[in-house]
């Protein structure tokens, strides 16, 4: 399988553990999101993903290629194609749309309003400083926090429901980089925190961390 990636990418982010969860061997393809105007708009990674986005998975390990974008489809796909290792949402359809809604308060209420492409549009046509854009991801995150931290009040134990790691985990963490890297103040949300933590601490976890990619810049 080739992943095509960003260091800092936290949708690509949410893949690498996942990938790295079902013990999948990957090419790495770096995507440089900012250098030569952000090589997602290339015709050549067009090709792969009409959203300008990453990450992209291409599966190829069949007589055509599965080219997959949406990190969320990906890793539902990795689970039902690898279902031995990890199961990453579970056999029951309660606890799954429960694994789903924490996933998605993440991957669609948070994430995607401090996008690159949301924060430089904010900059350059709404004339947003850089303080503007922080104060915004900032606020975003935390809304979404707020309503994370309620929802896996009766759940959390070592991971967001109990001990078994989820999709929700797997969506948790990189989010969680986000929030640090603008400023968050984790000390609101005990319970994620301690997650995230414990999650860290596995080697899956830890070898998807953006220091730890091929195109990081330390
Ligand atoms: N919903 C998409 C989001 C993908 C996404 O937002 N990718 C970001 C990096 S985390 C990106 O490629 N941004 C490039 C840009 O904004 O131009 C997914 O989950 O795959």
């Amino acid at each position: 399988m080739k992943l095509f990636s960003y260091w800092r990418s936290s949708a690509s982010y949410r893949v690498r553990i996942a990938l790295n969860l079902k013990q999948i061997d990957y090419e790495y393809c770096p995507v440089h999101l900012v250098k030569n105007g952000g090589e997602q708009h290339s015709d050549e990674y067009t090709n792969l993903n009409p959203g300008h986005l990453v990450p992209t998975l291409v599966d190829e390990d069949n007589e055509n290629d599965i080219i997959l974008n949406q990190s969320l489809a990906i890793i539902e796909y990795l689970d039902e194609r690898f279902p031995e290792v990890s199961r990453l949402l579970p056999e029951h359809k309660l606890d799954r749309a429960r694994v789903r809604t924490v996933s998605y308060d993440l991957a669609c209420d948070a994430q995607p309003i401090q996008n690159l492409r949301v924060l430089q549009y904010l900059e350059s046509n709404l004339s947003a400083s850089s303080d503007d854009k922080t104060a915004w991801a900032k606020h975003w995150i935390e809304s979404a926090f707020t309503s994370v931290e309620k929802r896996i009040q009766n759940t959390a134990a070592d991971f967001c429901f109990g001990f078994n790691v989820t999709m929700a985990d797997v969506v948790l963490v990189p989010q969680h980089y986000n929030a640090v890297r603008f400023g968050v103040d984790m000390e609101q949300f005990p319970l994620i925190e301690r997650v995230v933590a414990h999650c860290n601490n596995l080697p899956a976890f830890e070898k998807a961390k953006p220091e730890n990619q091929p195109d990081a810049v330390q």
